[in-house]
């Protein structure tokens, strides 16, 4: 059985749980769940990270010892975990008992090995990041993180010897090209190595800071943050000894976001390599949520009120929003409009409208129970190969920690289930007695679409997906390998799934933006609709405008003529990703000049929050055929 061993970030307990907390951890958890699915031994590890200045500052504001503090924020983020439905293995602390004695045994190996010696080190100190910042990372004097003003701070304290470790760590990354990924991340890593590595300071004097481990070999020092926290990852599976602990660490794999990658990706493997414990297989690093074109940062209550919307939408919901929306490893703006778009649009409309239309048709024109197939037609062995081909896309993706690609892909497939649906009308079907063997054709490959969905979807929708598999009578947990286009088998009884994701109204959800817009639209006569040219155009070439962040200059051919059509896209398509597709264009369009190009109409496109998809044709059309 393969060993999946994976680790969020442990989170500081100065802050209450908030989005970006939860990201990550939702992230893992469905990692987690995929891995199970497919047949793994996983171990998913979270937890909090309590030492330090910044914990010992807010316990001494809210006038409690900093444990008792540690304990409440502590107790409060698994609290969220639980309610988010997160299959966590082990919430560790590192106040924990065997973290603390772990932490001493590592330190006084790496002192009796020679690792560790004592210093002095002065420099500009951030109390908000707890750490030093060098000349070149501070930004007009500040902490580029925090944007608050350094102290500069002198004192004797002891150092790990990781300049020594550059070339090696050069080497190793050089020689492992997916240890860091994305790429983006590797060559931010590399780029940083090519300055020469400082040692790094490992203690804080006791005299300043109590809150924290005591270094065995000197108790008038504790250590210092990094020190403690990112050694959470090998207690948490048993260091040294305990069973297990060696089959995992081979395993193992770090989840963390980008603000952290610098001691994941410098100091972590230099003090692996020190201790003579291998380096994690992969650091997966994903990017930052913004909250209103800002930097989401933890003083702004909307981060915590974020997380909030799991209880009006729903755990299912924010997470597919979630997992959608970001594309791992970039940036991404968070909105609750955006996540209410996502809702009605893939969840509602897309899934949720599939699975109610398959089983009340089933239970409608079959009493309820899957009628047997006959011959498939092309339609029904399309529908087995596109979703062998989605079971493959989404393995791949997962393998990468891509998930918005895994959910891309089930998500057309499913635009497929519904096409399927249209075309073969099995309504109609059913009014013909001639037609019946067809009708138990229909009926039967949306009984196997529905089984295939209930297993796949578990690890994105843990919620919809037991709903789906409970209504075909699928017991135990799910297996990736029983999501073969195959069964259910036929006769089994397939219950009514109605409102697996209810529509939000808009106007019913005050404060967002919609809601303000939602007015009755004006109709428009079928004569005035009639006198907009809308035609199929395919292109032919796709450019950067220069200059423009937006505007992508297409050259499209209408059939007996090809033209220069602007569009306002280039944030959502690439060039190369257009030439060839078959689009919609308005072609009797005013011609207008967009930074100095002439454009000749203009693009259809729909969008649903930051989410923007150009028109296309499902079916093959000539370029110039009209639309109406
Ligand atoms: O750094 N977008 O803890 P922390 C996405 N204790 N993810 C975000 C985010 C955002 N806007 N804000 C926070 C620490 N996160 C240390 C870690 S590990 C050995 C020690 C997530 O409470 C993201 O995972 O500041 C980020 O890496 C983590 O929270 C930082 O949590």
């Amino acid at each position: 059985m393969p060993t999946f061993y994976l680790t969020t970030p442990i989170y500081y307990v100065n802050a209450r749980p908030h989005l970006g907390h939860a990201y990550t951890t939702i992230l893992a958890d469905a990692m987690a769940r995929y891995r199970r699915l497919r047949g793994d031994d996983v171990f998913l590890l979270t937890g909090t990270d309590e030492h330090g200045d910044n914990i010992a500052q807010v316990a001494a504001k809210a006038g409690v010892a900093p444990k008792a503090y540690a304990d409440e924020i502590a107790a409060d983020f698994q609290k969220a975990w639980d309610e988010l439905g997160i299959t966590y293995d082990r919430f560790i602390r590192t106040t924990d008992a065997d973290h603390e004695a772990v932490v001493q045994k590592i330190l006084q190996k790496l002192w009796d090995a020679g690792e560790i010696y004592l210093g002095k080190y002065g420099g500009q100190y951030c109390f908000g990041c707890e750490r030093f910042y060098t000349e070149k990372e501070i930004v007009d004097g500040k902490c580029p993180d925090h944007q608050r003003p350094l102290t500069y701070i002198e004192e004797e304290n002891y150092f790990f010897k990781m300049s020594k470790y550059q070339d090696w760590l050069v080497d190793y990354i050089r020689r492992n090209p997916d240890l860091i990924r994305p790429e983006r991340y590797r060559n931010e890593i590399l780029g940083f190595l090519r300055d020469p590595l400082q040692d790094l300071s490992i203690s804080r004097p006791r005299t300043r800071l109590e809150w924290g481990i005591p270094l065995p070999f000197d108790a008038k020092y504790v250590t210092y943050v990094w020190f403690d926290a990112l050694i959470n990852y090998v207690t948490g599976v048993g260091y040294p000894d305990r069973p297990g602990f060696k089959e995992r660490w081979g395993h193992v794999q770090h989840l963390i976001g980008k603000d952290i990658l610098k001691p994941h990706a410098i100091y972590w493997p230099c003090m692996l390599k020190a201790a003579g414990l291998d380096v994690f297989r992969h650091l997966n690093v994903h990017g930052y949520w913004r909250i209103g074109g800002g930097k989401m940062s933890k003083s702004v209550g909307n981060v915590v009120e974020a997380l909030g919307l799991t209880k009006k939408y729903g755990n299912d919901a924010f997470r597919y929003f979630v997992m959608r929306e970001m594309v791992f490893g970039l940036d991404a703006d968070f909105s609750e409009e955006a996540l209410v778009g996502r809702l009605n649009a893939d969840l509602a409309n897309d899934l949720g409208n599939f699975v109610s239309r398959a089983t009340t048709l089933i239970a409608n024109l079959a009493g309820g129970r899957l009628p047997a197939p006959g011959e498939p037609t092309a339609a029904e062995t399309g529908l087995a190969e596109a979703w062998r081909k989605t079971r493959a896309a989404v393995d791949a993706a997962m393998e990468e920690f891509a998930f918005q690609r895994a959910l891309t892909s089930i998500w057309e497939f499913i635009g497929m289930l519904n096409r399927y649906v249209d075309t073969e009308q099995p309504w109609a079907l059913a009014k013909d007695s001639a037609k019946h063997g067809r009708l138990g054709t229909v009926l039967n490959a949306l009984g196997r679409a529905l089984h295939g969905l209930g297993i796949v979807l578990a690890p994105f929708l843990p919620d919809a997906s037991a709903k789906i598999r409970g209504a075909l009578g699928m017991a135990g947990e799910p297996r990736l390998a029983d999501a073969e286009w195959g069964p259910p088998a036929t006769g089994t009884t397939i219950a009514k799934v109605s409102g697996l994701f209810p529509r939000v109204d808009v106007e019913k959800t005050p404060g967002t933006a919609e809601s303000k817009v939602t007015a009755e639209p004006a109709h428009v006569a079928i004569a005035d609709f009639r006198r907009t040219e809308l035609r199929v155009a395919e292109v032919v070439a796709a450019e950067a405008v220069p200059k423009s962040k937006k505007l992508l200059k297409l050259t499209v051919s209408l059939g007996d003529e090809q033209r220069t059509i602007v569009a306002g896209i280039a944030e959502h398509y690439a060039p190369a990703d257009l030439v060839g597709k078959k689009v919609v264009v308005v072609a009797n369009l005013e011609p207008a000049k967009l930074m100095g190009v002439e454009s000749r109409g203009m693009l259809l496109a729909g969008s649903a929050g930051t989410t923007l998809a150009v028109l296309t044709v499902d079916r093959d059309l000539p370029a110039g055929a009209k639309v109406s």
